[in-house]
């Protein structure tokens, strides 16, 4: 996969693109990521990119000409067909597991993160396929959002995690929350791992998990659970979790 991001603070990505899981895919050659300084596209001599808001307010906006010609640039030297150019951006379609899986089926997208209070709408209405959100809440510029996304999409890119079961049994994968896990020591201060899980019965421990599984979704996203299509069984064990929550 390849992502072109057009920040004005590239360095910001530098530490995630080299460090771990991201790291390694990006060593590996499964993640390509150019990063372009917008400002290096701007054609005034003091290299502003940024302008105050036509009809007056407050805050700066990122003015149309280095993003076009930043755009310009990127699709024009393109050889791989017609990349999705995404803006983040907290009016976009927020970001989940889900849309994390549609998107990394992309062999190419352009990422644009804005600043300040924005960037001028025409670039939107010229290049934008698609504007994400990571959340409902504002931040200061799209390099924490773009980095979240390339995170959560790059990561569903085959060879990136080393098992991809660990990308499948995980929170969300089936629209439930994870089940608690331990490591060793099986006792600290006083803390112990509940015994199911050394009985070395898998079935037991498949049980044990699904069932715990089910009691964190209940207890922390209840709303998850209205949308997770339970089988039968997983029915039957959300009811022994409600039965043993009113025990209590
Ligand atoms: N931004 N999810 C960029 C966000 C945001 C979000 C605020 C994006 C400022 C200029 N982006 N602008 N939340 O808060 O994606």
């Amino acid at each position: 996969m390849k992502i072109d991001v057009l920040t004005l603070f590239p360095d910001m990505f530098i530490p995630m693109l080299s460090s771990s899981i991201i790291g390694r895919a990006v060593e590996k050659g499964l993640l390509k990521v150019n990063l372009y300084n917008i400002r290096d596209f701007a054609k005034n001599k003091h290299k502003q990119v940024d302008d105050y808001p036509y009809g007056g307010g407050h805050g700066m906006i990122l003015a149309p000409q280095p993003l076009f010609d930043a755009l310009y640039h990127v699709l024009g030297s393109c050889q791989d067909g017609k990349p999705k150019v995404i803006l983040m951006s907290p009016q976009g379609k927020v970001l989940n597991q889900e849309l994390a899986k549609q998107l990394a089926q992309e062999q190419h997208m352009v990422i644009i993160c804005g600043h300040y209070e924005g960037v001028d709408q025409r670039v939107i209405d010229k290049f934008v396929d698609l504007e994400v959100s990571i959340g409902d809440y504002v931040l200061t510029g799209g390099e924490l959002p773009a980095m979240v996304f390339i995170d959560c999409v790059a990561r569903l890119i085959p060879g990136v995690v080393g098992n991809p079961e660990s990308t499948q049994d995980e929170s969300f994968a089936r629209g439930l929350l994870e089940y608690p896990q331990y490591t060793r020591p099986y006792n600290y201060e006083g803390y112990t791992v509940p015994d199911v899980l050394l009985s070395g019965n898998h079935q037991e421990i498949s049980r044990w998990r699904l069932k715990e599984s089910l009691r964190n979704t209940l207890k922390k996203r209840p709303d998850l659970l209205e949308k997770a299509e339970l089988s039968p069984y997983e029915i039957e064990l959300l009811k022994e979790v409600k039965q043993e929550m009113e025990g209590s």
